[in-house]
């Protein structure tokens, strides 16, 4: 087992790597901008170097400081957390050329899912049922109008290098198609470098499924089942949920299966998330996450396996130490993402936090960096507080959850908090009926009902 892991990250994620280190018996060493010298990661870690600036780019992302900081601690295995550098195999490549362990799944793998075509034909290969579509990238308008005759309309146009629903293309018709195709080309050039599109069918109102698995590259691979990540705005999540309330055991274990054979074949090393569009009772894959990711807490309360603990064993060379007949899934799991933002504009709140008190008794945790009188910058993610609520039941789970939220004080800024009450408490949430796309609708619901009063006084 390694004795010194360096966490190239900050915020809630980084304190979340390095409890799992404490408690492993692991030290750790933890790496900061200028802009994060007070941070929680920095106080609680046995030791901190400063990697640049406050701007990531030259501090969080500046992969030659990284390296250096992981030498002069001497440093065993790096974890890159989540966002930063930790889908990117040229880190991941440069680590181990430096000879640190990555905390991570192999360069080639991290490639392989970057590339959501790749990542598409290498699971449709594997038995796993896809978006229908074009299975390699298309250049031209004949190859458009021919994939569009099977897919039919509407249809989306996708960059091969984008994922999280930047530069997409709807296209309701044929007259808009070659247009379509043109924007999406040069957008997929200009943000990813890469202008590979691909076409698959517009499903109209999916939810946002996803599938937790673990492999430890040697043959064991289990999943952990999956994560209801529906409610969204603008491809950021806001409340993610385990189980779906869309799905039971017996569709739960078919899909986890598939995964897991998938993942086995392609000799996957790491955590991992399949993401899947979920419609008329199918599973649709669209994309594999190669990290730990945000929400992965929901899927530790209903399993009780330590996601970040399980990384780190499987990264030191052990094989797993559960099989999927040890996952027994336990009760219900909602996690809300608390961020340092306007509840209703969503503009960025930084600022100093006053009082702060966090709710706290059975089944209630609370993954976050904050603490009274820090002061959030405004140069990272607003991410600021996880909040995770675990019930025997979904609706003990939701009503624990009211009354967390309540309990929760921060002071001195504004956050989502109110946002995240209001939907936990909406019919449609409590029903359990929603899709990607009900959070823009409600929020858009609001303001109709707001300018409404607004004409009536008038
Ligand atoms: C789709 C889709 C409908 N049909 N693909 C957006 C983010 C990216 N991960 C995939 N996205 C979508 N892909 C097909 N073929 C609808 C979305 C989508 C969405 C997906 C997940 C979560 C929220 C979303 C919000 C709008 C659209």
């Amino acid at each position: 087992m390694f004795e010194k892991v360096l966490i190239a990250n900050r915020g809630e994620i980084a304190l979340r790597i390095y409890r799992a280190c404490r408690e492993m018996g692991i030290g750790t060493v933890a790496v900061h901008s200028t802009e994060d010298q007070h941070a929680m990661h920095v106080r609680l870690a046995d030791e901190a170097v400063c990697i640049g600036p406050a701007a990531s780019a030259e501090s969080y992302l500046n992969i030659p400081a990284i390296l250096s900081a992981a030498t002069v601690t001497n440093t065993d295995a790096i974890h890159p957390g989540v966002g930063f550098l930790s889908e990117n195999e040229n880190f991941a490549t440069m680590v181990e050329e430096h000879g640190f362990t990555f905390i991570g799944p192999s360069a080639d793998h991290i490639r392989l899912m970057g590339d959501k075509i790749t990542a598409k034909d290498a699971m449709k290969e594997r038995g796993v049922p896809v978006v229908p579509g074009s299975d390699e990238a298309i250049s031209t308008f004949e190859e458009a109008k021919k994939i569009a005759a099977e897919t039919g309309y509407p249809l989306l146009i996708k960059a091969s290098g984008g994922g999280g629903g930047r530069g997409m293309q709807i296209v309701e018709d044929e007259s808009r198609l070659e247009e379509a195709l043109n924007i999406a080309q040069r957008e997929a050039e200009m943000f990813f470098g890469n202008k590979e599109v691909f076409i698959e069918k517009y499903l109209l109102n999916p939810r946002h499924i996803e599938i937790q698995i673990l492999a430890d590259g040697q043959g064991g691979v289990i999943h952990l089942g999956e994560r209801d990540c529906s409610i969204q705005r603008r491809h950021q999540k806001l409340i993610e949920e385990a189980p779906s309330p869309a799905l039971n055991a017996e569709m739960r274990e078919k899909i986890g299966t598939l995964c897991v054979n998938a993942v086995r074949d392609l000799g996957y090393k790491g955590a991992g998330t399949l993401e899947f569009l979920y419609s008329n009772g199918e599973f649709f894959f669209i994309e594999m996450n190669t990290r730990i990711q945000v929400e992965h807490p929901v899927s530790e309360m209903i399993t009780g396996v330590d996601l970040i603990r399980e990384q780190i064993r499987i990264a030191s060379g052990s094989k797993l130490s559960i099989t999927q007949d040890d996952i027994v899934f336990n009760g219900h799991a909602i996690e809300c993402r608390i961020n340092a933002e306007n509840p209703r504009t969503f503009m960025p709140s930084p600022g100093t936090i006053g009082d702060y008190h966090i709710p706290g008794g059975l089944g209630v945790r609370v993954d976050s960096a904050l603490y009274a009188g820090y002061k959030i910058p405004s140069h990272y993610d607003s991410l600021v507080s996880k909040l995770i609520v675990h019930g025997k039941t979904r609706n003990e789970c939701i009503m624990r959850l009211n009354r967390a939220l309540k309990e929760y004080v921060i002071s001195g800024i504004e956050t989502t908090i109110p946002l995240q009450s209001d939907v936990i408490n909406h019919a449609d949430f409590l029903n359990g009926h929603y899709n990607v796309h009900w959070l823009e609708a409600y929020l858009k619901s609001l303001e109709e009902a707001e300018s409404n009063l607004e004409d009536s006084a008038a």
